[in-house]
């Protein structure tokens, strides 16, 4: 069989599953949004501070996708918020199959909302629908203002892009052109949603949560 025929094959049975979570959020009313981003730019530190700040509001829980350890789903539990770990055994990506094993180990019906943390890595997670109803980008102002024409599969595809760790542009730390990143990421998504934030002093954060509010309501 051809390289290409296998990745095919092995899309088409995500796809599958992919659609079997849909309809599973679908029939339980729920939002699942899948976090994507390169290593570090800050997801779980995103979601501990999301999961503290929307506390007594919203119950979240996070399905943790790693290719290695529980340390993610270990700072998720110390919120109290349920947590299921995926260790994906050197995959670059979380596949819909394993997403619809941990939908079912979650307390789901207790839920308003589920995020799934991917694996860290701009490329794969984008090729990889897990039934989510939306992809929410992460991109850290120490990464560099081009990474969204650079990697512009997940930009195009995500709902929201999170620009975070803009703590670090106070002093010139790093060089990050917040237009720029915007102009561009708008140019490949015209209705992507930008919040820049700093999951470490909070600063953004109510507007983020704000449209969290909003979109559990529309599902
Ligand atoms: N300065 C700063 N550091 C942050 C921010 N968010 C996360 N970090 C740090 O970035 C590193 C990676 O964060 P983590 O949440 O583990 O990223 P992940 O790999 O995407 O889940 C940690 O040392 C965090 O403390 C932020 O808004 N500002
Ligand atoms: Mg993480």
């Amino acid at each position: 069989m051809k390289k290409i025929d296998i990745v095919k094959k092995i899309l088409d049975a995500n796809e599958k599953y992919a659609f079997e979570n849909v309809l599973f959020l679908a029939e339980h009313k729920k939002l699942c949004l899948n976090m994507i981003s390169s290593p570090g730019s800050g997801k779980t530190t995103i979601l501990t501070r999301t999961i503290n700040d929307l506390k007594g509001e919203l119950k979240i829980g996070v399905i943790e996708g790693d290719i290695q350890t529980d340390i993610d789903a270990e700072r998720i539990r110390r919120t109290k918020a349920p947590v299921v770990q995926i260790n994906t055994d050197g995959a670059c990506h979380l596949s819909a199959a394993q997403v619809s094993a941990a939908l079912r180990e979650l307390p789901v019906k207790d839920l308003d909302l589920i995020f799934v943390e991917n694996v860290g890595n701009l490329v794969c997670p984008s090729d990889f629908d897990l039934g989510e109803n939306g992809k929410i980008v992460v991109l850290s102002v120490a990464e560099g203002d081009d990474k969204p024409i650079k990697y512009p599969g997940i930009f195009a595809k995500s709902k929201v892009l999170l620009i975070n760790k803009i703590d670090l542009l106070e002093g010139g730390l790093v060089d990050f052109d917040i237009e720029r990143a915007k102009t561009d990421a708008r140019r490949l998504n015209k209705d992507i949603e930008i919040f820049p934030v700093s999951a470490r002093t909070g600063e953004g954060m109510t507007d983020w949560c704000d449209w969290l509010r909003q979109s559990v309501k529309t599902v």
